[in-house]
């Protein structure tokens, strides 16, 4: 593996960094990436031109449009667009250009609202999806179900890992699109900034949220190119902690990473989303993997960069 060219897709963004970072610290030597102006993974022909040039022999897919609740519930035909367009044509071109394997990255939104908690692989499509990011989360299907599908008729090896919620540096933001971790470590810092007493929460505070580091996720993609293979898992294999928190202890361990010591006052204007999407982790646990960052010392690290990169200018959500 470590000779191979890998394409990162996505390189930019949460996932792809981290995974760039974790192959550069093994010493991988042939790191394939690209800028949007130069591909658009959205256009066939751009996808195409780009793997005839590069011929990649291991493509990890971490480009996707991806956002926050509120980011989902308000802009559902781009998630849905977009998403389908960039897995369409990445799966697609890795099967035509010969693609030794595929590691495609879903989401725990996949699995229905009220699915058992923790949630086994066996859930898929057993259930009604939480209504919040119901379009992301069929795109996410539909590439698990192509992935399987190219398997089954092409003998691909086309792996799709769903990771559970994610956070850490090259994060987004932005306080209307971001996901609930970064969008309270910025608010946390903002309200000690100009000495506010109270830190406004989404929603109730009562659903459940397993958080993981981006690095960790890393880990499992790289985990995954060496060591997994298509035949030895079903259509998808869950990465997650295997651990949640309360909304309203994920905000306390903001608030102490951050120094910040308000109230908490909860804004029910806003959704709470789904109750609880812990995942059972018990596959991956058994092929040999397992995550390393807790919470308490993985949040540091994004305030940091939070700080860093990132206070003054959002980033976008478009990771591409
Ligand atoms: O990370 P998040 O936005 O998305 O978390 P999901 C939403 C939960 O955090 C809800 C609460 O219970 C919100 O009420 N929350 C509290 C906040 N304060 C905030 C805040 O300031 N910002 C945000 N964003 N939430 C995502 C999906 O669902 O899960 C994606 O939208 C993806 O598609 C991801 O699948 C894994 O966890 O609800």
């Amino acid at each position: 593996m470590m000779d191979d060219s890998i394409f990162v897709a996505g390189h930019r963004g949460l996932v792809g960094s981290a995974v760039v970072r974790q192959l550069q610290r093994l010493g991988h030597g042939h790191i394939i990436t690209a800028l949007r102006p130069q591909l658009d993974l959205t256009e066939p022909s751009d996808v195409e031109a780009f793997f005839e040039t590069h011929k990649p022999a291991q493509v990890v897919l971490a480009a996707a449009k991806v956002g926050g609740i509120l980011a989902n519930a308000e802009r559902p035909a781009e998630f849905i667009r977009d998403n389908l367009a960039i897995q369409n044509n990445v799966i697609d071109a890795c099967h035509r250009h010969g693609v030794r394997k595929l590691v495609f990255l879903g989401s725990s939104c996949i699995y229905p609202k009220f699915a058992p908690q923790p949630i086994p692989e066996s859930a898929l499509l057993t259930g009604a999806l939480e209504p919040t990011n119901e379009a992301y989360a069929i795109a996410k299907i539909a590439g698990i179900k192509m992935c399987a599908a190219y398997n089954r008729q092409h003998g691909t090896n086309f792996l799709s890992l769903m990771p559970t919620n994610l956070y850490g540096p090259g994060d987004n933001y932005d306080p209307r699109g971001s996901h609930v971790l970064p969008a309270l470590i910025r608010r946390a810092h903002e309200a000690r900034m100009t000495g506010q007493s109270e830190l406004v929460v989404w929603g109730s505070g009562t659903p459940r949220r397993e958080l993981m580091h981006a690095d960790d996720l890393a880990s499992a993609c790289v985990f995954a190119l060496q060591r997994l293979n298509a035949r030895d898992i079903g259509e998808c294999i869950n990465v997650g902690t295997g651990i949640d928190l309360t909304i309203r202890e994920i905000a306390e361990t903001v608030m102490h990473a951050v120094g910040y010591s308000g109230r908490i006052v909860f804004d029910t204007s806003k959704p709470d989303g789904t109750p609880r999407k812990v995942l059972d982790v018990s596959a991956l646990r058994a092929l040999g993997w397992t995550a390393r960052i807790a919470l308490p010392a993985g949040i540091p690290s994004a305030y940091e960069d939070f700080l860093a990169r990132h206070a003054a200018a959002p980033t976008a959500t478009h990771n591409t």
